[in-house]
């Protein structure tokens, strides 16, 4: 049977503005698709709960892909490996509590499992700010990052949505929005953004899932996100927090959202 141009593309438009109009209004919306946002969007998705994950550049899976220094192996601790497991990626011992895992084979895993998941993934979409009601965040502002990386002068979009995840890693970008809109309202020590500290990956591997919370009504915080936020050191390449951090903050708002229902 011979194949038409206009059909491919008819089902390419089709399909792309449906998985749009369904997910106009979610239970959950995540920025960054990071580790931390990719095993948040998992746990959510696989809880029945409705999840878009947002990311600004094409490729998923933020800092996981380069390993250390463009080495491309990661190393887990013993504490996460129940993570690894649910998700098939393979690992080894490399000595008492260090596990090594193939970056790329950690990032192609989590993604493929949130998505069968049911998590909705939207790339090369940047979020430029949230919706506000007034005192809680109830959305967020879209944008194609082209426009974005082009300096073009477009109107973004809005989706709606019970809590947004700040999962942009180092950046932060959910939370400074909401910092510069509201200042010193942050569930932070001082009210607002701490800053990354220096580098202790012990304690910012603790720090990673005590920080993982809800800073601002409706908006919680993961992954390194959430130590930016609270002044907690960075870690470096191991990921075991990245891990459990995603998978807090899914308990977390399925915990909030089955109170409501
Ligand atoms: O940085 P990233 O991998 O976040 P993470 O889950 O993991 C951190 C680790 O990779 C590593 C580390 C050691 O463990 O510290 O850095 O905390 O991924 C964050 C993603 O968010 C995207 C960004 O492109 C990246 O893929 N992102 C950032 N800002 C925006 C965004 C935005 N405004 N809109 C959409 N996506």
């Amino acid at each position: 049977m011979a194949l038409d141009e206009i059909v491919i593309t008819r089902a390419i438009i089709d399909r792309y503005y449906q998985k749009l109009t369904d997910n106009l209004e979610t239970d959950v919306a995540i920025v960054g698709a990071g580790p931390s946002g990719l095993v948040a969007g998992y746990y959510l998705a696989g809880a029945g709960k409705k999840v878009a994950l947002y990311e600004r550049k094409l490729t998923i899976g933020g800092g996981m892909w380069g390993g250390g220094m463009l080495f491309n192996e990661i190393v887990v601790q013993s504490e996460a490996l129940p993570i690894l497991e649910e998700f098939g990626i393979r690992y080894r011992q490399y000595q008492e509590n260090y596990y090594t895992a193939d970056g790329v084979e950690a990032v192609a895993s989590l993604t493929a499992g949130a998505l069968r998941a049911g998590l909705t993934v939207f790339n090369c979409v940047t979020v430029e700010d949230v919706m506000m009601r007034p005192e809680s965040v109830e959305g967020l502002v879209i944008n194609w990052s082209p426009v974005e990386m082009a300096g073009l002068h477009v109107d973004p979009l809005t989706v709606r949505a019970g809590f947004v995840i700040d999962a942009t890693g180092h950046d932060t970008d959910i939370v400074k929005v909401v910092e510069n809109k509201t200042p010193g309202k942050l569930n932070t020590s001082t009210g607002g953004i701490l800053g990354q500290k220096a580098m202790w990956a012990d304690r910012a591997e603790t720090d990673t899932t005590e920080n993982t919370k809800e800073i601002f009504p409706g908006l919680y915080v993961a992954g390194m996100a959430a130590n930016a936020s609270a002044g907690g050191p960075r870690m470096g390449p191991i990921f075991g927090g990245m891990l459990l951090s995603g998978q807090k903050v899914a308990r977390e708002i399925i915990r909030r959202l089955e109170q409501t229902s």
